[in-house]
């Protein structure tokens, strides 16, 4: 419960009292354009920060990218009409990759539906896809009761998008009316953790104390919940080597002896996980937490063993069983694995002890068997250059608390095999959707939600493409964010995955050359064109040590492609 800020008996107009139900549940900011600009205004008035999107996609995602960077639930806000439809894509992205978001849309009023009035679309319709709950206020008396159902929805269960349709008309009312004492602060997830079943959490604490070959394989939940440390403690209690998704990157330290690195569909040669394969295709017993077992992160599902037994935790209790049969933890991941933890120092793990030795030593015979195969590409001095020399040469400047963010494309694909998840990292990576254009606006929201931290993206040429406008938005905001863009000049993973499945490519995997550093330059913000490998160290130094955003600029190789299994097919991999 916060303070009180609805004062018993206080009269206000709608947009005032819509605001003060914000401010309640603990709202910073808005990432708006103005609409609906009653509520807006009302809002400003109490101290909430309008960020200014140029462009409704960029806006979601950044507001995306501060709920994962700050456990907050974010509001975006947007006219109704098209302005409406570019929220789409963003609230797909935190639909499924479980991230809760406030959508606030400006609705044609009840006198004005059904009769082609400005703008009107059938706004419940077009969110259905996309959102957990939709909701149309219309009257004064019930704006608190629809403000905090949104929040509860966003936030409670498996976190995700809730889209509040607000009546034009109810903005325009002009009568005060005394609006009721309300506490409850709903603007944080996970709310409401819930803990799993005693008697199936004793059954998985037995199956895992007596396994041959355990493997905990976590995914984004893992982080979502906030079950770091519980997990971390798993992994030391019971001797248990962890994998993760590339959501799930930073639920435990990579240089942890026990640590296997990010499994999925890039484990192919020069994968960070390629050596470690066989602790995972050879389990007895698969740990699965807030993993969804979807496509890239089980290789179409021919990675993870059939003949295993399934333990898995999850909030959902759909995605538990969806793809393999298991043992049902349903419930939140920090008090389930906190009750694992105890369950398990009930049981004799000395099975688990005495296998320990020998794991640390495979993990870290991988590791060296990985640094010697990707060296001839993360040490390249070719130009163009090789991502991997870029992101190697990234590693050695990125601070232990550093927020790094990436695109869709090659870009998730360079950072979850080349960045070490370690201290306090934090990786943020549209893998909902996988759709271009998140990279930069996320790593905006990050450093909104936490500007003391360092913030940086690595995006392609083709997913920036979607959203350069908003450098505008990073500097007039003050914004500062680290952008390198691997400037390739082709929709690489579109034209590498064609050439792979059908031995060529359609007419537009090309781009005429773009100068990325020059498009910074005209919206204000530092450029820095990186063409050969040397002058890669200077330029991450100086977009570091720079007091406003900078975009890198980096010629890079068209050829190379990361280490996908379907890759591989390549003549050129
Ligand atoms: C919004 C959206 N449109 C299209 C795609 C299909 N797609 C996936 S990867 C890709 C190419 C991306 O190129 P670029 O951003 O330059 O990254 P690169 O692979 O070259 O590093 C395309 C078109 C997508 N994932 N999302
Ligand atoms: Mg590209």
């Amino acid at each position: 419960m916060s303070e009180p800020t609805n004062v018993p008996q206080l009269k206000l107009r709608p947009p005032q009292r819509f605001a003060h139900a914000l401010r309640r549940h603990g709202v910073e900011y808005l990432f708006g354009q103005s609409n609906p600009p009653g509520l807006t205004l009302a809002a400003e008035d109490l101290g909430i920060r309008q960020i200014g999107y140029r462009q409704e996609n960029s806006g979601t995602y950044m507001a995306d990218g501060y709920a994962r960077a700050t456990g907050k639930v974010p509001v975006v806000t947007a006219q109704n009409g098209p302005a409406a439809t570019l929220l789409v894509p963003g609230l797909a992205e935190c639909l499924s990759a479980s991230v809760p978001i406030l959508a606030i849309v400006q609705d044609v009023g009840p006198d004005n539906q059904d009769r082609n009035a400005f703008q009107e679309l059938d706004q419940m319709e077009l969110f259905k896809g996309v959102a957990k709950w939709i909701r149309r206020v219309t009257t004064a008396e019930r704006i608190e009761d629809y403000v905090d159902m949104a929040f509860t929805a966003a936030a409670s269960g498996r976190p995700g998008p809730a889209v509040l349709l607000v009546s034009m008309a109810l903005l325009n009312e002009r009568e005060e009316k005394p609006v009721p004492a309300r506490f409850a602060c709903l603007g944080h997830y996970p709310l409401d953790r819930t803990q799993a079943d005693p008697i199936n959490i004793a059954t998985a604490a037995a199956l895992l104390a007596n396994a041959r070959a355990p493997i905990v394989y976590a995914g984004g939940g893992v982080i979502g919940s906030g079950a770091q440390q519980e997990l971390r403690a798993l992994q030391e209690l019971a001797h248990l080597p962890v994998a993760t998704s590339t959501m799930g990157k930073g639920s435990v330290d990579e240089t942890h002896p026990l640590s296997v690195g990010v499994i999925g569909y890039f484990m192919a040669t020069r994968g960070m996980a390629k050596f470690a394969r066989p602790l995972v295709t050879e389990a007895d017993v698969v740990l699965l937490i807030g993993n969804r077992t979807n496509q890239n992160g089980t290789d179409s599902w021919t990675l993870l063993p059939r003949g295993a037994t399934y333990i898995h935790i999850d909030v959902d209790p759909l995605e538990i069983g969806r793809n393999y049969e298991a043992v049902r933890l349903q419930g939140d991941a920090k008090l389930t694995l906190a009750a694992l933890n105890t369950a398990l120092a009930t049981h004799n793990l000395d099975q688990r002890k005495a296998a320990r030795a020998g794991l640390e030593n495979t993990l870290q015979a991988a590791r060296a068997s990985h640094r010697e195969e990707v060296a001839a590409v993360t040490t390249s001095d070719a130009a163009p250059i090789r991502p991997e020399r870029f992101m190697a040469e990234l590693e050695k400047q990125l601070a232990d608390d550093h927020i790094i963010a990436a695109d869709a494309s090659f870009s998730s694909i360079w950072v979850t095999n080349f960045l070490a998840a370690t201290g306090t990292r934090r990786f943020l990576t549209p893998r909902g959707q996988a759709g271009l254009g998140w990279g930069f606006p996320m790593a905006m929201g990050a450093r909104i939600g936490q500007p003391e931290r360092p913030v940086c993206c690595v995006v392609g040429d083709g997913g920036f493409g979607h959203v350069w406008s908003e450098l505008e938005t990073a500097r007039r905001h003050g914004i500062k964010v680290v952008v390198a863009v691997m400037n390739n000049a082709v929709l690489g993973y579109q034209k590498h995955a064609e050439d792979a499945g059908l031995g060529r490519h359609t007419g537009v995997c090309d781009f005429a050359p773009v100068d990325h550093a020059a498009i910074a330059e005209a919206c204000g913000v530092k450029g820095i064109r990186v063409e050969r490998a040397a002058d890669i160290a200077a330029a991450i130094a100086s977009a570091l040590a720079a007091p406003g955003s900078v975009v890198i600029d980096i010629i890079a190789d068209p050829n190379a492609v990361p280490p996908v299994t379907v890759f591989t097919r390549l003549p050129h991999y």
